[in-house]
């Protein structure tokens, strides 16, 4: 196969560098007078101080090498867990309010020291990498709207105790128009005394591609790392990125987002061997993947940086210079969204690459709802991903406007982003999928697309189709005609998929939405002349139920309640 061949040699072009060589002991030294004078610091006066008790580091010692309380709450990772009934009303009162506040559990976050132990989350083979010696500094930008003040602190910290000095320029924390108290002056008065940190302040709520513009444009440093602002960073997480950096400067650098539970504040972390890297599908969503395995099998070690089609967004280093070269972010783009994927499309097709570094962790809160207030009235995450589409994916973005009947809307002007692509002589979006994204399923492929409607009733099969649903039973539901959960493609392989998420029966009534997994059995349908869907392993029928709310499968009589008109058909 001439493609795969080419890209596991490109794959392995790319690293050609990074060689552990384990007769080589990295030396990675914090130095602890750079924390002396943050140390015991109070938080502000309206807060509750309920930090927990660690020994204070003496000068020149490592931050591994803080004794910390083993009892305090949270130390090295650990879970702090409230049994929220115990609690006094008033205490009880704030726990909910924490929770209301920030979508993650803020009550438990106060008990844990701002400077808390984390686990090594680095593997073995991890510290015998020698990194080079004269690494490239860098400017750590941090944007948040409302955060609460343990969590940005914890944040702060964490950057400033695990990074060295010397390679720590400054850090950048850019306020996108927060009303929370705690955020104005108290914050300004504690990181004035930090020395390294730098408060910018927007006039009005511009969202975080906007707010990381600004904070870029201050930094002077020859890398700049984008963070969130509910991260917390492990031992030598920041070593192995710009070492990336410093070999080339088009090469862009994550490192593993570990999971901090949003409930207990546990960290989370996985071995080299199970890195996810990035994807999206269709609906211009961002996912997590497996290595593929053509890739995972030119891999001479798990600890190597792997290259990714996509980064999540929030945590990336990159040279300073290298990524104005590339036109920056966006300024057309909204509150969240989209600025991740567009960064992805644009640093693979104008020349650079993407990668996720094994050796360097940094957990960061996932949260189940968005805490703060989004646009009334527009769509902001559709329209930053038009803006995406209209820019970047040629005639691929059809994919994505027909999940929503090519209903537009106003998305801006990009002429400009258009102008960049241009000027900077991007490869197509064709090259990207065939090069970098291999795996990816291209609807054009797909022998049928859109809303499967039954001749019987006016209902179409329904469901979402995302890892959220998996084994969920699949639904009737009043066709719509806006496709989304009812827009179905029936691949070559005989799937009716939508991205991961496919039809799935294996006997009984109902039929599920289940990972794809390309092995046929209880995945493969047939879409027959007779307009019958066909599930090729029980030679069953699809059967809209007499009320037509649910979907069965039936022993194939022909009867109306059979019969399926897809919406678009290919011709072969
Ligand atoms: O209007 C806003 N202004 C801001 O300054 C909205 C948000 N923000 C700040 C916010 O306080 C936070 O620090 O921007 C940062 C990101 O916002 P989150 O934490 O609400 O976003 P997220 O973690 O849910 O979303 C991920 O995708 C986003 C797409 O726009 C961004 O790229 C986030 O940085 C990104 N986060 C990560 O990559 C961490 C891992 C999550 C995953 C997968
Ligand atoms: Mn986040």
């Amino acid at each position: 196969d001439q493609m795969l061949a080419e890209k596991i040699e490109h794959q392995q072009s790319v690293h050609e560098a990074v060689v552990p060589q384990p007769e080589q002991v990295g030396n990675i030294k914090v130095e602890a007078s750079e924390r002396k004078d943050h140390v015991g610091e109070k938080f502000p006066a309206e807060l509750p101080e309920k930090k927990a008790n660690i020994v204070l580091p003496k000068s020149n010692e490592k931050i591994e090498e803080i004794q910390h309380d083993p009892n305090a709450p949270g130390e090295n990772g650990r879970a702090v867990s409230i049994t929220k009934e115990k609690l006094s009303e008033e205490e009880r009162k704030k726990f909910d309010e924490g929770w209301k506040n920030n979508a993650y559990n803020q009550y438990a976050s106060d008990m844990i020291s701002l400077h808390r132990s984390l686990p090594d989350t680095r593997d073995k083979e991890c510290k015998t990498i020698q990194y080079l010696k004269n690494l490239p500094d860098t400017s750590v930008v941090i944007c948040f709207h409302n955060e609460a003040w343990s969590v940005l602190l914890r944040t702060v910290h964490s950057v400033i105790d695990r990074s060295p000095s010397h390679l720590l320029k400054e850090i950048i924390l850019v306020d996108d128009f927060s009303d929370m108290k705690h955020l104005g002056k108290p914050l300004d008065d504690y990181m004035a005394k930090l020395g390294k940190v730098k408060i910018i302040r927007n006039k009005q709520r511009e969202g975080l591609i906007r707010a990381r513009l600004s904070g870029f444009s201050i930094a002077t440093a020859d890398v700049v790392t984008f963070l969130d602002s509910h991260c917390e960073c492990t031992v030598g997480w920041l070593e192995p990125l710009l070492d990336r950096i410093a070999r080339n400067e088009s090469y862009v650098v994550c490192p593993v987002i570990d999971v901090i539970d949003d409930d207990t504040l546990r960290y989370q972390y996985s071995k080299a061997a199970s890195t996810s890297i990035g994807g999206f599908d269709w609906n211009l969503q961002f996912s997590w993947h497996a290595i593929p395995d053509y890739l995972r099998k030119s891999r001479s070690s798990d600890v190597l940086p792997v290259p990714s089609p996509t980064m999540a967004g929030g945590l990336f280093s990159i040279s300073r210079k290298y990524f104005e070269k590339l036109g920056t972010y966006d300024p057309g783009m909204d509150i969240w969204g989209g600025e991740n994927l567009e960064l992805s499309f644009r640093v693979w097709m104008c020349g650079g690459v993407l990668e996720i570094v094994p050796c360097s962790h940094v957990g960061h809160i996932f949260r189940k709802r968005s805490p703060y207030k989004w646009r009334s009235g527009v769509n902001v995450v559709k329209k930053n991903a038009i803006r995406v589409a209209e820019v970047w994916m040629d005639d691929y973005k059809n994919y994505y406007y027909e999940r929503f009947n090519y209903d537009l809307g106003d998305y801006g002007d990009v002429s400009a982003r258009k102008e960049l692509r241009k000027k900077l002589q991007c490869k197509s979006f064709k090259w990207y999928i065939e090069n970098i994204y291999p795996e990816l399923f291209v609807p054009g492929e797909s022998i049928a697309t859109g809303e499967i409607r039954s001749k019987a009733k006016p209902m179409c099969i329904d469901s979402p189709a995302d890892h959220r649903n998996y084994h969920k039973t699949v639904k009737m539901w009043p066709c719509h005609s806006q496709g989304g959960n009812q827009f179905w493609m029936l691949s070559k392989a005989g799937e009716i998929r939508r991205d991961d998420g496919c039809l799935d029966y294996s006997g009984g009534e109902n039929v599920i939405i289940y990972p794809c997994h390309g092995q046929k059995g209880n995945q493969e349908w047939q879409y027959r002349e007779d307009n019958a869907v066909f599930h090729v392993n029980t030679q069953k029928c699809a059967e809209v139920s007499a009320d037509g709310k649910s979907l069965q499968m039936k022993k194939c009589t022909g009867i109306d309640r059979q019969i399926w008109y897809w919406k678009r058909i290919k011709k072969s």
